[in-house]
This record gives C-alpha cells, structure tokens and sequence, in this order.
C-alpha cells in the first residue's frame, strides 16, 4: 500500500504561528485514507513554522511515495517551493496539489508556471473519495494529469454526494486541539 504524506503549507517559511487552526481539508482526506487502509501522516508547517529546508527534510524522512499539498493561494508559492525540494530530494515521489486555490484555477498550475512542472497532478474539489482512486492508479474526476505528450489534462469535477454522517470525523484524527488553542508543539 502506497505511503502518503500530507502538507498544510506555510504562508511565509520560518515564522511560527502563535495560534491556529485545524487544517479541516487535510484531515478529511486523511480521515478518508485511514477508511481505505492507508496510514497518512500530516505535517502541519502552517503551524510550526520551519524552513524550505526543514520542511523538505521532515517530509522525505516520512518515506512517502504520494505527498499532497492543500493550496491557498496565499500558500501558492510556498506550495510549489516545497513540491520542487521534494523532487530535487526524492524524484520518485508523487506531489499532489489539491484545496481552494486549484479548485479555483484548475489546470493553470500546471499548465502555466515553470515551477508547476514539479507537480505531478491536481485534484479540483472536495478529494475524499477521488484521492483515493487516484491512488489506486485510475483517473476520477476532478484529476487535472499531464498526457503521454506532456500536456496538461482535466477531468470534469463532480461534487460527490456524500451522506455527511458518514464521514470520518477528521478533528479526532491526528491532532489534539489544545496544539492549536494553546500552541503546545506539534505532532
Ligand atoms: C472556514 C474557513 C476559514 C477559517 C479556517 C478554518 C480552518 N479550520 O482551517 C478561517 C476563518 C480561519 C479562515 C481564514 C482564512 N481564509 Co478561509 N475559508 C473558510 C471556508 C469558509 C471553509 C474552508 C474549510 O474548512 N472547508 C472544509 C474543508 C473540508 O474543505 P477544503 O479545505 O476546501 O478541502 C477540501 C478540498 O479543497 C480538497 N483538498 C484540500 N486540500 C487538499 C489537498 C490535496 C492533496 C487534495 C488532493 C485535495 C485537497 O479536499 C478537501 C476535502 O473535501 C472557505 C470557503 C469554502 N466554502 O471552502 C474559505 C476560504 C478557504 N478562505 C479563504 C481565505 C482567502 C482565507 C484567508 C486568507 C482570509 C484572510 N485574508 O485572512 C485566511 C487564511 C487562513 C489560513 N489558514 O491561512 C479563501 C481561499 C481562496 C483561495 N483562492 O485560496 C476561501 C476559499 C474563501 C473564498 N472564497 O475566498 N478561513
């Protein structure tokens, strides 16, 4: 079974965060993953506020194979830093972005900026179940991946329609609140 890591990136490298909060997109799908069998780890450096290069080596110490990032725009850039440190440190692991600013901007990630080249592939929209099958090796929708020929493909993003009782609450996952209310350290 695939190993994954996933990333809630920080605004600005190096500057701890006094208080924060849960990043809820990340821990869904983790929440998600753990339903499917996967054993994800969430590094939050919103929160503990490393360098480029500390979060490169805290993330290639995981051993991932896949690393999803959830992008704010405010997080664009750092995103990408990131997605080229991981590459440049471990080539054969696959970055994955996903979250508000590609649910927005669809392929222009990928497609457009020289640093998207680091990007592996997108997910649009909500990614419970289409991680998942992306990580099972198929192509759901919302799936923005680059063709035999390079190019940059979407599929079309559903909103699946999830019974909300059956999801896995993502708060009790992984993280013990008082990290965020009283900036105890994380993980
Ligand atoms: C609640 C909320 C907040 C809360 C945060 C609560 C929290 N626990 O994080 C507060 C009030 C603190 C907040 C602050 C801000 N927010 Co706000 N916020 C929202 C809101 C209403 C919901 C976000 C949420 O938790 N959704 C629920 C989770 C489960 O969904 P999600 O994060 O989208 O994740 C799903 C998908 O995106 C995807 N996904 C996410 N990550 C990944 C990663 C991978 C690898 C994959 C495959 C998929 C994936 O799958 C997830 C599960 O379905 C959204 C609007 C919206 N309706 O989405 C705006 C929104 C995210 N916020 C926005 C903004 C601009 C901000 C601020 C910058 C505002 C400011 N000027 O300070 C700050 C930044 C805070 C920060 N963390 O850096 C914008 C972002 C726009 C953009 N282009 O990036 C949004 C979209 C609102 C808008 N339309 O403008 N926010």
């Amino acid at each position: 079974m695939k190993k994954v890591t996933l990333i809630y990136p920080p605004h600005k490298f190096g500057v701890p965060k006094a208080y924060g909060m849960p990043p809820l997109g990340v821990l869904y799908i983790a929440a998600s993953l753990r339903r499917h069998g996967y054993e994800p780890i969430v590094l939050d450096f919103l929160l503990n506020g490393y360098s480029l290069n500390a979060c490169i080596k805290d993330v290639v110490a995981t051993g991932a194979d896949v690393v999803g990032i959830s992008v704010m725009t405010n997080r664009l850039y750092t995103s990408l830093q990131i997605a080229r440190g991981i590459k440049k440190a471990a080539p054969d692991v696959a970055v994955v972005f996903g979250g508000a600013h590609i649910n927005a901007t669809g392929p222009d990630v990928m497609a457009n900026l020289e640093l998207g080249a680091y990007v592996d592939a997108c997910i649009m929209k909500e990614s419970e179940e289409s991680f998942v099958d992306y990580l099972n090796g198929n192509t759901p929708p919302g799936l923005i991946f680059r063709d035999d020929n390079g190019e940059v493909q979407q599929n079309p993003a559903i909103i699946p329609s999830f019974d909300l009782d059956s999801r896995t609450c993502a708060i009790s996952l992984m993280f013990r609140l008082t990290t965020y209310l009283f900036s105890e350290k994380a993980r």
